[in-house]
């Protein structure tokens, strides 16, 4: 069955018709509630989510993001991406705070396992409704060393508990294609490293994936909305090839 956030966040994929996650990692020298308003306010039609990362979260604070949040919900779908991978109790106390704040769905790590570990974030999810999303494999090269050993185990984790999505990296798209051969439609596949990490725009996307997790590349741009219309141009050209 369909989750509540699947539904939203395809919804507004579709709506949208834009296949972009915006990722905003902006830190307080850079005002960055101020330029997280901003983007918000001009990007309106380009983004279907936002996810925020823990620079931001720590500088501008929660109460600051459950304004922002609250006055840019019915546009957006907002990812807490704090990438959990702590025991049950600090996870769900972790999530239940995020939740609250208002974000529609948390990234975490799979690798630490249900029992004593994922089991507290999905409590909560399951209590108040929301989305989680697992990372089974990272962008940079590191990854190699530990996470991506593990990566069918993880997409099977996030299978068997009803995860609603999983991170995997436009940098290595074979990854991605086998996440898909695995999980078919049952998981929304999110995929960050396009752009300043090397991946082009749509690397995600053509290996199967749902939505590409962009940051810098936007966020950094002299003019973002031309930014976000290049990628999605691109986008479009990708998804027309799928289609056939
Ligand atoms: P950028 O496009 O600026 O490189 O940002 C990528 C975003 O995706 C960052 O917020 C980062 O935390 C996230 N991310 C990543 O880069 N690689 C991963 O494997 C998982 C991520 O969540």
């Amino acid at each position: 069955m369909e989750s509540g956030f699947r539904k939203r966040i395809l919804k507004k994929a579709f709506e949208k018709n834009s296949r972009i996650i915006l990722a905003f990692d902006d830190h307080d020298e850079d005002d960055a509630l101020g330029k997280l308003n901003t983007l918000c306010e001009s990007l309106r039609e380009h983004l279907t989510g936002v996810k925020i990362g823990l620079p931001t979260m720590l500088s501008a604070g929660l109460n600051g993001l459950r304004m922002m949040i609250n006055r840019f919900k019915d546009e957006y779908v907002f990812i807490a991406d704090v990438k959990m991978a702590d025991i049950s109790y600090v996870n769900s106390v972790t999530a239940r705070l995020l939740y609250e704040a208002g974000f529609d769905a948390v990234v975490s790590h799979g690798f630490i396992g249900y029992e004593g570990g994922l089991d507290g974030l999905f409590r909560e999810t399951g209590r108040l409704a929301r989305g989680v999303i697992i990372v089974v494999s990272m962008s940079h090269v590191g990854s190699r060393e530990f996470i991506d050993p593990g990566v069918e185990k993880l997409v099977q984790v996030a299978l068997t508990y009803g995860a609603d999505g999983v991170v995997a990296p436009a940098t290595r798209t074979q990854i991605v294609e086998k996440v898909k051969k695995m999980a078919e439609n049952s998981l929304l596949i999110m995929t960050p490293g396009v752009g300043v990490q090397g991946a082009p725009y749509g690397a995600g996307l053509s290996a199967g994936a749902d939505f590409e997790i962009i940051g810098r590349s936007i966020t950094g741009s002299p003019n973002p909305v031309e930014k976000a219309l290049e990628v999605r141009r691109q986008h479009g050209r990708i998804l027309a090839q799928r289609a056939c």
